[in-house]
């Protein structure tokens, strides 16, 4: 088990809205009484047209489940006509460029307006209930509107991360059979611009179901325009009304599609639902954040992932909150960036991923320690298992040791956090996400199936529904059954492996495809990287297993040092030496590569499969690299490689 290093609840966090007992309390009964607790939330969190008929039903054999059947509702009205009474002047969302000195801030009653004469435009175009429009933006402002356009009008929105290729974009317009593509002439990112139209103009070539590609202009560059498909943004809205009749969905209506990739195959088309969804997003953005009116919430992900559907849009939006959409990356114009928006809008809580906490922590604490940071009062990690030295740094250092960290498990699949620590409510674990949220009932199993008591580690599964579930995969329900309900009948495979601690605490160890097996014992490739990561003079590591004739699997470790230190001899010795001291001598590395930067994926995961490639010498077959944030970095793997 790792180090039981507890970190108590800070003492100023007495009046949180969910205290240590509450979080027992309702924890138990989410689970004893789950349609009870749920529909107190949905009527406390939730504006229904009409209300429910039962609250949950659910079958996992089958995968099958549904939320407040019956119900009718509309998300965009949701995120913003009901504040209106109370917040039409409140900034519902401020935007930061990417070049620093343009921003922008929308109130909700110009968000209402904006998002009202899009959604009008888009039901004169055609668009309308069950419709499905791709989104391929940066993060403007616009992307958001886009987002709650469609849902005002019931269409589906599918967003592709503006950081995918034209092919990747054509091959998830064609599977949802797009109507409609909203894009961007450019958008900018640490100084330089990306062509998304011009990279959509190459997709759409292959794209017949697409009648109409709205574009925003941004950059103001002179984009190719198709005279009876392409209209602007500005030119479509500016004579629309600035109200629009809200599309009165069921429960069960899909809210979006979100493309994941799996461990191998086409990306999955992950589909939500609308109530469930909503409620979930909902809950969670307010009790794991804290967030109290006036706030700035500062979420750093991408709307084309599900960071940022969930926690950017409409978990804030929900809410009523302020929240904080940034253009740029958090190393322009240099790697002080997010602390200074924190500080030019006094942001309150910061969410982001390990994988910038680690790049950051490597270019030294002075970029931090130039700004206050006094505004913040949480801070939040999300998309990997992050190591404790990051943890501590973050805590430390970004934190000044008084804002407590929440590590929040969950995927694309599950909507919103699953597994996290709540900041008034349970004492952290650094590298632990803690304790399961309210109505998330897991298990650790065997090989074989059964269930784990107590302290072990094993397959993470969830017994039970929780509201926002994946409810298909599209187009291909039998493909989602197979992915998510037929490894174990009964229960929701989420891929990851987890530990479980004597306190009830999990301690995510990775994906089970990167599990390894060292000489009979299961080793989470992550824990080595955990213990390589504590040395100080590592930036990252990444370790994947690799065909060893001894042992069955040997250890493979990929290790970025900090920036001006070298890679020796003696300090590969010395990283040898802390696995051992760390984990046990079966976690000694068996090779150590030195790795300049490692192969991510543009969401900042570690793309493990082509590392595993690589220390299998199986150059020739390295799969999909589409993906990569930057090709180059595999170039140079391949040619240092350990001999
Ligand atoms: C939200 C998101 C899901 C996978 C998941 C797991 C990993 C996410 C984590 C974490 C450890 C955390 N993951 N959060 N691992 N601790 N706090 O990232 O969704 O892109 O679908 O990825 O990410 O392996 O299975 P998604």
């Amino acid at each position: 088990m790792p180090e039981a290093n507890v970190v108590p609840i800070p003492a100023n966090f007495a009046d949180a809205h969910i205290k240590p007992d509450d979080y027992t309390a309702m924890y138990r009964r989410s689970i004893e009484d789950r349609d009870g607790f749920f529909a107190e939330m949905a009527d406390q969190f939730l504006t229904w047209d009409k209300r429910w008929d039962s609250v949950s039903a659910h079958d996992f054999v089958t995968g099958e489940a549904t939320w407040f059947d019956g119900g009718k509702l509309n998300v965009s009205v949701n995120c913003i006509d009901r504040h209106l009474p109370e917040r039409a002047d409140q900034v519902a969302i401020i935007w930061e460029g990417d070049d620093p000195s343009v921003s922008k801030s929308i109130t909700y009653a110009e968000l209402k307006a904006e998002v009202c004469k899009l959604a009008n435009a888009l039901r004169a175009r055609g668009v309308g209930k069950g419709d499905r429009v791709c989104l391929y933006m940066p993060m403007i402002p616009e992307a958001a509107y886009a987002m709650l356009a469609c849902a005002r009008i019931g269409a589906i929105h599918s967003i592709v991360f503006g950081g995918f290729s034209p092919e990747a974009l054509k091959d998830r317009i064609q599977a949802a059979e797009c109507k409609a593509l909203i894009t961007c002439d450019e958008g900018y990112r640490g100084g330089k611009t990306i062509p998304l139209k011009h990279n959509a103009d190459i997709s759409l070539a292959d794209c017949p179901s697409v009648s109409t590609c709205v574009v925003v202009r941004h950059t103001g560059c002179d984009a190719a325009m198709h005279d009876d498909r392409d209209v602007y943004y500005h030119e479509i809205t500016a004579q629309q009304s600035e109200d629009c009749e809200p599309e009165s969905m069921d429960s069960e209506d899909p809210l979006f599609i979100l493309y994941t990739s799996g461990s191998t195959g086409q990306p999955k088309g992950v589909l939500h639902t609308t109530a469930g969804y909503l409620l979930q997003a909902s809950i969670t953005f307010k009790y794991v954040f804290d967030y109290r009116d006036g706030e700035v919430f500062w979420c750093t992900a991408d709307v084309g992932w599900v960071t940022g559907h969930s926690y950017i849009v409409y978990g804030p939006l929900a809410n009523g909150a302020t929240t904080l959409m940034f253009e740029g990356v958090p190393t322009y114009p240099d790697a002080g960036r997010f602390w200074q928006v924190v500080d030019k809008y006094n942001v309150a809580s910061f969410y982001t991923a390990p994988t910038a906490i680690r790049a950051l922590q490597g270019k030294g604490d002075e970029f931090v320690k130039q700004s206050s940071r006094k505004s913040l009062r949480i801070l939040g990690t999300v998309g990997e298992p992050i190591n404790p030295e990051a943890w501590e740094w973050y805590f430390n250092v970004v934190g000044d040791g008084r804002c407590p960290i929440v590590d929040t498990w969950w995927q694309t699949e599950t909507g919103a956090h699953m597994i996290t620590s709540l900041p008034g409510a349970i004492a952290m674990k650094p590298g632990s996400a803690t304790l399961p949220f309210f109505g998330v009932e897991l298990a650790l199993l065997e090989e074989d199936g059964s269930e784990i008591e107590g302290e072990g580690s094993g397959y993470l599964v969830v017994k039970s529904s929780w509201p926002s579930q994946i409810r298909t995969v599209y187009g291909d329900h039998q493909r989602m059954v197979d992915t998510y309900f037929s490894h174990y009948p009964g229960y929701y495979f989420t891929g990851d492996g987890a530990k479980r601690d004597a306190d009830g605490y999990y301690w995510i160890t990775g994906r089970v495809d990167d599990v390894i097996n060292v000489s009979g014992h299961r080793m989470g490739t992550a824990e080595v990287e955990r213990a390589l990561a504590l040395h100080e003079s590592i930036a990252e590591a990444a370790v994947v297993g690799f065909p060893h004739d001894i042992k069955g699997q040997g250890i493979y470790c990929y290790v970025t040092p900090m920036d001006g230190v070298e890679g020796t001899d003696a300090l590969k010795a010395e990283l040898v030496n802390i696995c051992a001291e760390e984990i046990g001598h079966i976690a000694k590395p068996d090779v150590i590569q030195w790795a300049p930067g490692l192969p991510k994926t543009r969401s900042g995961k570690i793309m493990r499969r082509i590392l595993r490639k690589i220390a299998e010498n199986e150059l020739e077959n390295l799969g999909d690299t589409s993906t990569l944030a930057d090709p180059a970095v595999v170039e140079d793997l391949i040619e240092n490689r350990a001999k």
